[in-house]
């Protein structure tokens, strides 16, 4: 059976990495078995990347949200996006790179850099961790975030730059949605799974941040992932 490697639950969320409760709702709405091993440190320390989530599938070992779809498509059939048109997946690729590789820094900086986010942060992913590591680990890995907020370019932002950037994002998914059960239409497909793990992750925690704020605003929103949790996570 599929070993899906990814963090502990944590924010009252089956997952606090919008990545890994992407991989989860999809494998839930393939309706591929899987198995979720108790979080240890150690996995993601051996993860094949550096990063979660990945999965054991028989010899396979595959990281990366994105690439384990493919792998899971390609060996286990298509079953979510077989439906759509070219222009339908060109669209639905479209809006997975903008949550992913734009809204996601935006989420990240109001985590771990921001005073109100990171005072939730730290206790939800360094909890269990004792001093000193307790002391030496969450500095550190703060650090790295920034480093890598930096390098993406995002962290340069003030933060009502990111702010109006990432609520700008939210706006257009929630104009995007509109009244349509699904992103794509009447029928969900893998786009669904990306946006649900962000926008549980905005609307669903703790954090009342300026996403979160913005997110609150577009009551289809929180009615698409009442839509989702209930159809996949009953
Ligand atoms: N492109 C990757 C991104 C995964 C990712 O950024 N994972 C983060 C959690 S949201 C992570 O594992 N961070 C740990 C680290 O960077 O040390 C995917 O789609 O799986």
């Amino acid at each position: 059976m599929i070993q899906l490697y990814q963090f502990a639950p944590a924010f009252g969320l089956p997952n606090a990495s919008p990545f890994c409760m992407k991989l989860e709702t999809y494998l839930r709405m393939a309706g591929l078995p899987f198995e979720i091993p108790r979080f240890k440190l150690q996995q993601l320390q051996g993860a094949p990347k550096g990063k979660m989530p990945y999965i054991a599938d028989g010899s396979h070992t595959v990281s990366d949200s994105g690439l384990i779809i493919d792998y899971l498509k390609a060996t286990y059939g298509d079953m979510l996006d077989s439906w759509m048109t070219v222009e339908q997946r060109a669209v639905a690729l479209a809006w997975q790179r903008l949550l992913e590789e734009h809204l996601y820094w935006a989420v990240l900086y109001t985590r771990w850099i921001e005073p109100e986010g990171w005072v939730l942060t730290k206790p939800a992913f360094f909890a269990g961790m004792s001093a000193p590591l307790s002391w030496i680990v969450p500095p550190l890995a703060r650090r790295g975030m920034a480093k890598e907020l930096n390098g993406h370019g995002m962290g340069r932002h003030s933060s009502e730059e990111i702010h109006a950037l990432g609520c700008r994002d939210i706006t257009a998914l929630a104009d995007f949605l509109g009244d349509k059960p699904y992103l794509m239409g009447e029928q969900p497909c893998s786009l669904d799974a990306v946006a649900y793990g962000f926008l549980a992750n905005l609307l669903w925690v703790p954090l009342e941040s300026a996403l979160k704020q913005q997110a609150q605003k577009y009551p289809q929103l929180e009615r698409y992932c009442q839509r989702m949790k209930s159809r996949y996570y009953a």
